[in-house]
C-alpha cells in the first residue's frame, strides 16, 4: 500500500493538490529531466493524484521536489487530469500558501524552479502572494482559423508558461451560466488549431484557449480552457501572463502600470509587467493573487483498488 500526503488549497477558486510526500523518487538533476522521468515511469503516480476517485477533472497537481539551484526554496513540477503543466500561477500561489501552511517558510521573497524556469514569489504578511513569472511573450499575431460550426475566428498564439490561443469578444457571452457553450466553442477552436497545425514555437502544441472580454468590475474578464477540457475557476496565472504579453506588444498596457484580470468566477489577479530587456516584446509578468488551504491527509493506494492508479478516460 501506498500513501501520500497531501495538502489542497484554492487559488481564486481553482484548486491545487501539493504532494508533500510520498512522491516517486526522480533523482537529482534539472526539473525538465525529472518531469522526463516522472512523465515515462510514473505517470499511474500522476492519475492516482488528481484524476477521480481522489480527485477531480478540475484539480491541478504539484509534486515539491528538492530544487537543483539550492538558492530556491522549493521545486515543483505541475500535473493535471491528462498531462504536465509547463507552469502554473495559481498553483504557484497555492504551493506557496502550503508552505506557509506547513510552517515552512516565512514571509518575503521565495525563488521556486518549474520544469520551465525559475520563477520568484513574494509572500506578504495577509497571505497575498506575488508571482514573478517566466519570460513571457506574442509568438503570433492575429492568426486565422477556421471553426466548424464558428467559422473563422481571429487570436494570438503567446506564451505565459503555458502555450495560449487568445481571442477577444468571443460570441458567447462570458458568464458562468454559458460555461458549457463556452467550453464546447473553446474546445472546438483549440481543435481546429491541432488541425490545421497552428502551434506555438517549435511546433508546441497549443493546449489552452483563452476568450476575453470587457467587463465593468475590472479591465477584463476570461475564461480559459485547460488541456483536459476541465476550465479554470481561476484568471489562470500562465493565461493573465499571456494577456500580458499581448498587451504589451500591442502597445496597450505600460510597464508597471495595474491589469486587474477577472475569471469567469468573477474573482480577480493584479497583474503587471516590466520589459526583460527594454523592449515590449518579450515581458516578466507579475500576478498578484491569493489562496486559501482547505484540506491537508493522506491519499491511500491500495494495491486490492480497482482505481488504485484514478479513473483515466
Ligand atoms: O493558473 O497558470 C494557471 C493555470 C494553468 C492551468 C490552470 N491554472
Amino acid at each position: 500500500m501506498s500513501v501520500i500526503e497531501f495538502v489542497d488549497s484554492h487559488t481564486a477558486g481553482e484548486p491545487t493538490r501539493v504532494v508533500v510526500g510520498g512522491g516517486p523518487r526522480l533523482g537529482d538533476g534539472a526539473l525538465p529531466e525529472r518531469l522526463q522521468r516522472l512523465m515515462t515511469e510514473h505517470d499511474a503516480f500522476r492519475s492516482a493524484v488528481v484524476n477521480e476517485p481522489r480527485g477531480a477533472d478540475v484539480l491541478v497537481g504539484a509534486l515539491l521536489v528538492e530544487p537543483e539551484d539550492r538558492t530556491c526554496t522549493a521545486g515543483v513540477i505541475f500535473f493535471n487530469n491528462v498531462g504536465y503543466l509547463g507552469m502554473c500561477g495559481h498553483g504557484t500561489i497555492g504551493l506557496v500558501a502550503t508552505l506557509a501552511h506547513l510552517g515552512r517558510i516565512q514571509p518575503g521573497q521565495h525563488r521556486i524552479e518549474t520544469p520551465v524556469g525559475t520563477v520568484s514569489a513574494l509572500l506578504r504578511s495577509n497571505g497575498e502572494v506575488t508571482l514573478e513569472n517566466v519570460v513571457s511573450y506574442r509568438y503570433l499575431r492575429q492568426v486565422e482559423v477556421h471553426v466548424p460550426g464558428a467559422g473563422p475566428v481571429r487570436g494570438d498564439v503567446a506564451w505565459g508558461g503555458n502555450w495560449f490561443f487568445l481571442v477577444d469578444s468571443p460570441p458567447v457571452e462570458l458568464t458562468i451560466a454559458n460555461c458549457d457553450k463556452l467550453t464546447e466553442y473553446a474546445w472546438a477552436l483549440r481543435c481546429a488549431l491541432n488541425r490545421h497545425n497552428i502551434t506555438g514555437e517549435g511546433g508546441a502544441e497549443i493546449d489552452h484557449v483563452e476568450l476575453s472580454t470587457s467587463t465593468p468590475g475590472a479591465d477584463s474578464r476570461n475564461f480559459v480552457l485547460c488541456p483536459g477540457k476541465a476550465y479554470d475557476r481561476s484568471p489562470c496565472g500562465t493565461g493573465t501572463s499571456a494577456k500580458l504579453a499581448c498587451l504589451a506588444a500591442d502597445g496597450k498596457l505600460a510597464p508597471g502600470q495595474v491589469w486587474r484580470q477577472e475569471g469567469i468566477l468573477g474573482t480577480a489577479f493584479e497583474g503587471s509587467y516590466r520589459p526583460e530587456n527594454g523592449t515590449p516584446d518579450r515581458i516578466v509578468p507579475s500576478i498578484t493573487g491569493k489562496a486559501h488551504v482547505t484540506a491537508q491527509g493522506r491519499l491511500i493506494l491500495h494495491p486490492d483498488d480497482p482505481f488504485r492508479d484514478g479513473i483515466r478516460v
